[in-house]
């Protein structure tokens, strides 16, 4: 397959409404998709950066500036059997995953139109049906979340993430866990908290909840390492994992117990894969994370969800709980709205 051309457009689009994290409040995105022509065929890929260096240190401007500047010249006219053979040509650009990945995918799609198969089946899906939970942001208190949580129930999401930081834990958990005993109920704090606060954390143990996403630091497997040991909770490695060898180092050091793969935040669907396996074959429970996509960003994602590693409920929930088909249209042709 000769990649003839890489195309990069960058699409505003307005959140229904505000998502917020520990790292900030998130409302206009600015989204960057690939198209990806190779033997006259188009594929579609998403960056699934943020606007802010908050989540991880990539944005939407440096992931433009490196596709264009590096990844692009270093891939067209390129020949390749493959989406699987372009990480190797790309390994001399460090770190830049979701620049690389957004690349990366759109060639994967490319390849599964040209070879006539569903792209979850190329890359070696087996599942038929993949579970979905939500992902739920900070709200003003405890009663608004526990209402949003009972209409999220109610459209008949399988497992319930609660966003959490501090000041905005304990009792928003307390709320929600009151009004829904059974429901599978997970956190995710983004990196809110430190070590110091193990303690603290430790009062979420009582609330039997599936996982603590990421409580500490973005880059510190080894202190998630000490906080495990010291709460019951399972916590679950996000923005700490680039790459299938982090998966190992955090399974080996029991700084985890499960993992959430991102597809950008690995690099795309050949690294998504590698730790899939890595989970899989050392008995960690997986699931597919989300970072606000568009429809195309969800699509890769729910392919990936197919393998058989994927054995929890992910972040693949509809894109109507975030867009409005009408509005997103209308910011793509409104490059000058004031809004951005
Ligand atoms: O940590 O999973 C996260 C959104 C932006 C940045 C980080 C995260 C998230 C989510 C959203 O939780 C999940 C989704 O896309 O539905
Ligand atoms: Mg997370």
């Amino acid at each position: 397959m000769k990649i003839e051309s890489i195309t990069l457009r960058e699409i505003h689009m307005r959140l229904k409404s505000p998502f917020e994290t520990s790292f900030g409040v998130t409302q206009n995105r600015r989204i960057l998709l690939v198209e990806v022509v190779a033997d006259g065929v188009s594929g579609w890929g998403e960056v699934t950066c943020g606007e802010a260096p908050a989540y991880n240190s990539e944005t939407t401007d440096t992931a433009w500036h490196v596709i264009s500047d590096f990844i692009a010249p270093r891939l067209i006219g390129r020949s390749v059997a493959s989406a699987s053979e372009l990480p190797p040509q790309l390994s001399q650009i460090r770190g830049h995953d979701m620049a690389k990945g957004g690349v990366e995918n759109a060639m994967w799609d490319s390849e599964a139109q040209i070879k006539g198969v569903p792209l979850s089946k190329l890359l070696g899906g087996t599942l038929e049906e993949i579970a979905s939970g939500v992902s739920l942001g900070i709200r003003e208190s405890p009663d608004l979340l526990v209402k949003k949580v009972e209409e999220e129930l109610r459209s008949g999401y399988q497992r319930i993430k609660l966003k959490i930081k501090p000041g905005k834990d304990y009792e928003c958990v307390a709320a929600v866990r009151k009004a829904f005993p059974g429901t599978l109920l997970s956190v995710d704090a983004n990196s809110a908290y430190c070590l110091e606060d193990a303690e603290h954390l430790k009062r979420l143990d009582e609330f039997g909840l599936l996982m603590i996403e990421q409580p500490l630091n973005w880059d510190d497997i080894h202190a998630h390492a000490k906080l495990q040991a010291q709460i019951q909770t399972a916590i679950c490695l996000d923005e700490c994992i680039n790459n299938a060898r982090h998966a190992l180092t955090a399974i080996e050091l029991k700084a985890c117990r499960i993992i959430n793969i991102k597809l950008g935040r690995v690099g795309g669907h050949t690294e998504a894969r590698r730790v899939q396996e890595v989970t899989r074959l050392n008995g960690v429970p997986a699931w597919c994370g989300g970072m606000l996509e568009s429809g195309i960003g969800r699509a890769h994602n729910i392919s990936m969800s197919t393998l058989p590693g994927f054995t929890l409920p992910g972040d693949v929930s509809a894109s109507h709980r975030y867009w409005d088909r009408w509005m997103g249209a209308f910011q793509f042709l409104n490059q000058f709205d004031p809004r951005f």
